[in-house]
């Protein structure tokens, strides 16, 4: 069954109270970290592992992780929420902005929207207007510690207002782009935008649960 069927036929958690509306609609909260992906980890060789922009940019660059850690350095503490419905509070993530890091590129003012790519073979969109909020990092730290490999060492990217699939681990490319187009799982059942407090999961119709995958999670 197609994850974004099964997801959708998963059974709806009730309300939590007290939480004062940080918590969105039909999410459960968590407090271990939960890993998600599609396929094997990729490990990396530091000296190995760039991030490359392109699109409609003026010049296409490649980024070396010494590149990234040249640039300022901010630490956010967010709540994250992934579509299989776990939320977790007050994650401290460290690494640069996505505003710091777009002064390093000169993008062609028709762009409105990025895919950002990573290892292996995963893609997800992004308008580039909500990549400017003071919230977005391409982040090398978790809790003050480099990423595992598993959540995504050594740079992913942190988007915490949309749905955690969009926050891409093993980040190797970004692409600007003048028309939005869907990534891999937004051509593949989810959402488009993948708002949580809109309760944006899904890009069809249908909402009927059963079956629990929140509570079937991997850690490290
Ligand atoms: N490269 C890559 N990034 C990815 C994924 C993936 O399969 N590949 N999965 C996404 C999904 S669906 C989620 S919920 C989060 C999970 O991040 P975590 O494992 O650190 O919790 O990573 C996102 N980033
Ligand atoms: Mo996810």
């Amino acid at each position: 069954m197609k994850k974004a069927d099964r997801i959708k036929k998963m059974r709806v958690p009730e309300a939590a109270e007290g939480l004062d509306g940080r918590l969105p609609p039909g999410q459960v909260l968590t407090e271990r970290f939960p890993i998600l992906h599609e396929g094997e980890v990729p490990q990396y060789e530091l000296s190995d592992w760039t991030l490359t922009v392109d699109g409609l940019v003026k010049e296409p660059k490649t980024f070396t992780f010494e590149d990234i850690m040249a640039m300022p350095q901010t630490t956010v503490v967010k709540d994250i929420h992934c579509v299989t419905r776990w939320s977790r509070f007050d994650n401290a993530f460290t690494g640069v902005l996505f505003s710091d890091f777009l002064k390093a590129i000169d993008v062609d003012p028709e762009a409105r929207h990025v895919m950002a790519y990573g290892d292996h073979d995963y893609d997800t969109n992004i308008p580039i207007q909500d990549l400017m909020r003071d919230d977005i990092l391409l982040a090398h730290s978790f809790d003050g510690k480099p990423l595992t490999d598993k959540h995504g060492y050594p740079l992913r990217l942190i988007v915490p207002h949309l749905y955690f699939w969009k926050s891409v681990k093993w980040i190797r490319r970004i692409e600007f782009m003048r028309d939005d187009r869907p990534g891999f799982w937004e051509q593949n059942g989810f959402h488009n935008y993948a708002d949580p407090f809109r309760e944006q999961r899904f890009s069809g119709e249908g909402f009927d649960m059963p079956e629990d995958e929140w509570k079937k999670k991997d850690y490290d």
